[in-house]
């Protein structure tokens, strides 16, 4: 039997066709439109991922850390945690509790009803990853232009890849990309390393790690300067262009390619590229995100897309028309309450569903117990000692808990502080609806296509069952996760039982470009906000670096002795962050982490291939194999991610800084740090 589905083993959300026999996955393939197509290794270990002998099967518990985990039945496990919630409750407050989501389960209806649980409980601190992830970079766009914009690469005559590696990361993106390459499209990449996409672009920007924004001004200056813009669309649409022209007519171009790595030549080159060709778009990433200047470089990149007057337009950058789902998120109960993110308002009021997501903030309130102590934490679908920066900081947080309850699959590093872990069904197990699918009109259901695993349960179940014991039933009022699911979709005129109809999809209303002529933006103006007064009235820049491009956004810069910039590596397509290091077919991909460097720093240090190199910043140190690379530029190393899960010495947020931040949204330095090389041994 086949049934479609969307995968979630990373956040691409792949429509996929699942093989089952006799109630099991015997293997999967994505679902494309595309004639040249993009293999995913890891969904091709989907029943290998999913039955695998390290999924934990029944609940687990244990009085303190010091002891090994028993199995027991769902009832003691859930007993406990309502003993701990009660007992928090009375020696401090419901507020000391709290909920941390990482990427896996989905920031659609499963974070909708934690965040829910959270608010019944009384406790606004249901907290995302956003600020490392994209929420930081969508909400400068959000300022800008009222939304995060859709590029729309298959039509477009000139691609920007802007910090991302759809390579590996999102297999239906390189596949347009790819598409519009052959028909012409012009492609740019600004990466510091030579990507799969950097091999095949028109140009390459190879930029200094983390400057970015210096680039990004030094486009607007060029284009400006040489009257590239769409004076119609600046002049009906947007506000604060005078101010723009006047603050770029003092920048200093030479100084903007310096600070961006790169000549002069090359960042007019990209500038007149870009101006000129029509339409053109750009797809910004990872690349930005876990900057210290992530929200005024992305508004910077935004700005651009306004100048050149390819918002919204067919081949350009797209406003989407989001799916009106019901908001049960019930925030206003907690909203007299301050949420450990009140050092960031702008971040923390951004958005009426995507919810807080200063991570940081929550170590910060274990440790330093400001505002307020956080005894009690859920871990849902994350893994923070190993993927929040400064894992000594985290793990020091979490060995402080009272109690951690973790949400999961798998036992990972994280596990080790954890009292209880609730096991989770796969993204195959459980029905739900993805944000990705309703974030814009095409509208396509996550079904359940095999049974939970064990006695694991569905996230959005979990919660449910923690709302029973609790005596919160009456705001969980649903008999099953459909019954909830239908009640979301009410807005819509739709349900569960449409989209089962449906399992391909279903366009809840057709594309409808310009729409800016009729409705204006979702900004307080209504138009393109190229000056804010939001944020100038929020004590920021209301013009990206109009006060300066002064602090180094790398960490550690002051101290001579760390010389190399260190970068997070991009993401390879057989993992998931700190997933899957365990399935053998993966790991016969990719058997062990690496340090790329340039062969021209390899020759000056006399590091020969595969030679053992430990790093270090202040913070601590790693030690992996060197692979000589002329894919890295010179003074730069890339190192592996997400291999600190199997070893600590392969962790390399051990090296990173999560002190120096995004004032706006509490982002810290997570992709570049300067550090130190030392050889270990030959
Ligand atoms: N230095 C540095 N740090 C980074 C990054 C970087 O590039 N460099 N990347 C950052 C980014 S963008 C992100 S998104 C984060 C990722 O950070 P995390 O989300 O913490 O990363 P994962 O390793 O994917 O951990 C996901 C966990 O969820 C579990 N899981 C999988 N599916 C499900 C499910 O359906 N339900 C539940 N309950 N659990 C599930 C997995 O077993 C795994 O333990 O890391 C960030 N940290
Ligand atoms: N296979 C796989 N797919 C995934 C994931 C995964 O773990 N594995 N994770 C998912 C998640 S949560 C996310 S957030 C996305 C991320 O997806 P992407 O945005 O594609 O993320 P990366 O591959 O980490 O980084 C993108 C590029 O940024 C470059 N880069 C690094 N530093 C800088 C810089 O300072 N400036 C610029 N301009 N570029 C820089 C890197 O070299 C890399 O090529 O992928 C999702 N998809
Ligand atoms: S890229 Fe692979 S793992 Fe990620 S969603 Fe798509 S099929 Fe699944
Ligand atoms: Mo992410």
């Amino acid at each position: 039997m086949r049934e479609i589905t969307i995968c979630r083993l990373c956040s691409a959300c792949c429509p996929v066709k699942v093989e089952i026999l006799e109630g099991k996955i015997q293997g999967a393939q994505r679902i494309t439109n595309f004639e040249k197509t993009i293999t995913c290794p890891k969904l091709l270990q989907a029943k290998d991922i999913v039955y695998s002998k390290k999924r934990i099967l029944r609940p687990l518990l244990r009085n303190s850390i010091s002891e090994d985990f028993k199995e027991v039945t769902w009832n003691e496990a859930l007993s406990f945690i309502a003993e701990k919630i009660e007992k928090i409750k009375k020696d401090y407050a419901q507020q000391s509790i709290a909920l941390l989501r990482g990427m896996a389960a989905d920031w659609g209806s499963s974070w909708d009803y934690s965040v829910r649980f959270m608010s019944a409980l009384g406790s606004p601190n249901a907290i995302g990853n956003g600020s490392v992830c994209f929420v930081a970079r969508e909400m400068a766009h959000t300022y800008t232009y009222g939304s995060i914009t859709i590029p729309q690469v298959k039509d477009s005559k000139c691609i920007v890849i802007w910090g991302k590696n759809d390579r590996n990361t999102a297999p239906t993106m390189a596949e347009a990309i790819i598409y519009a390459k052959e028909k012409g499209a012009k492609i740019i990449v600004v990466d510091p390393v030579k990507t799969f996409f950097a091999e095949m672009a028109d140009l390459w920007i190879k930029i200094k790690p983390a400057h970015d924004g210096a680039l990004a001004l030094g486009l607007m200056k060029v284009i400006v300067d040489e009257a590239l813009y769409e004076i119609d669309f600046i002049n009906n649409y947007c506000i604060g262009f005078d101010s723009l022209c006047e603050f770029l007519s003092k920048i200093d171009i030479q100084e903007m390619a310096r600070l961006s790595g790169i000549s002069v030549d090359e960042l007019k080159e990209m500038a007149r590229l870009y101006g000129k060709t029509k339409p053109a778009c750009i797809i910004d990433g990872n690349g930005i995100d876990m900057q210290t200047k992530v929200f005024q470089t992305t508004r910077a990149i935004s700005i651009l897309r306004a100048l050149t007057g390819n918002i919204d337009i067919e081949g350009g950058d797209f406003i989407p028309q989001p799916i009106p789902l019901k908001n049960i998120q019930l925030r206003d109960l907690v909203s007299s309450i301050p949420s450990v993110m009140v050092d960031y308002p702008l971040f923390e009021k951004f958005h009426p569903t995507w919810g807080l997501h200063g991570q940081s903030c929550l170590i910060d309130a274990i440790l330093e117990e400001k505002p307020y102590p956080i005894k009690m934490l859920f871990v849902q679908s994350g893994n923070p000692a190993v993927t929040m920066m400064d894992s000594h900081k985290v793990r020091k947080a979490l060995e402080k808990l009272d109690c951690l309850v973790m949400i999961d699959m798998f036992k990972n590093k994280t596990a080790q502080y954890a009292h209880v872990i609730l096991p989770a069904s796969s993204c195959f197990e459980k029905t739900q609806i993805n944000r990705a699918y309703t974030r814009n009109s095409f509208i396509m259901l996550q079904k359940k296509v095999i049974e939970p695993v064990g006695e694991s349960k569905g996230d959005i179940e979990i919660i449910f069952e923690l709302a029973k014991i609790l005596g919160l039933k009456d705001y969980f009022p649903w008999n099953s996760v459909e019954e909830a699911l239908d009640y979301q979709l009410q807005p819509t005129g739709l349900t569960i039982d449409i989209l089962l109809k449906n399992p391909k999809g279903i366009w809840y209303e057709k594309p409808r470009f310009r729409k800016y002529e009729s409705e204006g933006f979702k900004t307080p103006s209504k138009k393109v906000e190229i000056f804010s007064e939001r944020l100038l009235y929020g004590g920021f820049d209301p013009i990206p670096f109009i006060n300066g491009f002064n602090q180094n956004p790398i960490s550690f810069s002051n101290n001579r002795e760390y010389n190399f910039i260190g970068i997070s590596g991009e993401r390879v397509n057989c993992y998931t962050h700190s997933q899957f290091r365990h399935v053998t077919e993966l790991r016969n991909i990719e058997p062990e982490p690496y340090i790329d460097i340039n062969p021209l720093d390899a020759e000056t240090l006399k590091i020969k291939e595969g030679q053992m190199l430990r790093v270090s910043t202040p913070k601590g140190k790693i030690e992996m194999k060197a692979r000589i690379s002329h894919s890295i530029q010179k003074g730069v190393i890339k190192i592996a991610w997400g291999w600190g899960e199997e070893s600590d010495s392969w962790n390399l947020n051990f090296l990173t800084d999560d002190e120096l931040r995004d004032p706006i949204t509490c982002t810290p330095s997570g992709r570049s740090f300067y550090c130190k090389i030392e050889k270990l041994g030959d």
